[in-house]
C-alpha cells in the first residue's frame, strides 16, 4: 500500500510485533465489508455496558464467544441473549497467516475461537488497560482498519508508561 511515511515491521515489545500494511486494499475492503454483516447481527453491534453503569464510546460485535465485563459466553447476555456469530475458518486462516508473518512461521497448531470487532467513531477511545479473562497463551492478532489513530502499547507492570 502506498504510505507517505516509511513503516516498516517493528518489535514494539518482548513478542508483539507490528506490521504496517500487511492487508492490501482488497483484503481490507473484504473485513470491512463482513464487519459491517456481522454488526447488523444476529447479535447486533453495541457500546458495552460496564459495571458501574457507564458505556464504553467503542462499539463491538464478537464471534464465536461474546465478551461482556468480566466473562466469555456463547449467547449475548448483556445485549439480547441471541446466540454469537460462528468464528469461520476463513478468519482462523489469517490469523494463522498473521501470527506466520509475525514470527516467521506458520503455527498450524494455532486455532483462533473468539474475535472482538471494536469500531472506533470519530470521539472513539479506548484506555489503556489489560484483559486478564482470557486463560490462554495463545496469540493475540489485532487487525487496525481505516482511520490514522494512536495505538499505545503497555507493559506488565504499570499504566503509566505505554
Ligand atoms: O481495538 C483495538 O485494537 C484494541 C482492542 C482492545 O484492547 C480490546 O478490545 O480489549
Amino acid at each position: 500500500m502506498a504510505t507517505l511515511l516509511p513503516r516498516d515491521p517493528a518489535v514494539v515489545a518482548p513478542g508483539a510485533v507490528h506490521i504496517p500494511g500487511w492487508l492490501n486494499l482488497d483484503r481490507q475492503r473484504e473485513l470491512v465489508t463482513a464487519c459491517r454483516d456481522w454488526a447488523s447481527g444476529p447479535v447486533p453491534m453495541r457500546h458495552t455496558r460496564m459495571p458501574n453503569g457507564s458505556q464504553m464510546s467503542v462499539q463491538t460485535v464478537c464471534l464465536g464467544w461474546h465478551w461482556m465485563p468480566y466473562r466469555y459466553s456463547r449467547t449475548a447476555d448483556d445485549v439480547d441473549g441471541g446466540p454469537v456469530a460462528d468464528f469461520p475458518s476463513w478468519l482462523a486462516e489469517l490469523g494463522r497467516d498473521a501470527v506466520g508473518a509475525a514470527y516467521g512461521a506458520r503455527d498450524e497448531s494455532y486455532n483462533p475461537d473468539a474475535a472482538l470487532i471494536n469500531f472506533y467513531d470519530a470521539s472513539a477511545k479506548m484506555g489503556m488497560h489489560q484483559d486478564k479473562e482470557e486463560k490462554s497463551l495463545a496469540p493475540v492478532v489485532s487487525l487496525s482498519i481505516g482511520d490514522s489513530c494512536l495505538f499505545r502499547f503497555g507493559n506488565t507492570e504499570n499504566r503509566n508508561k505505554p
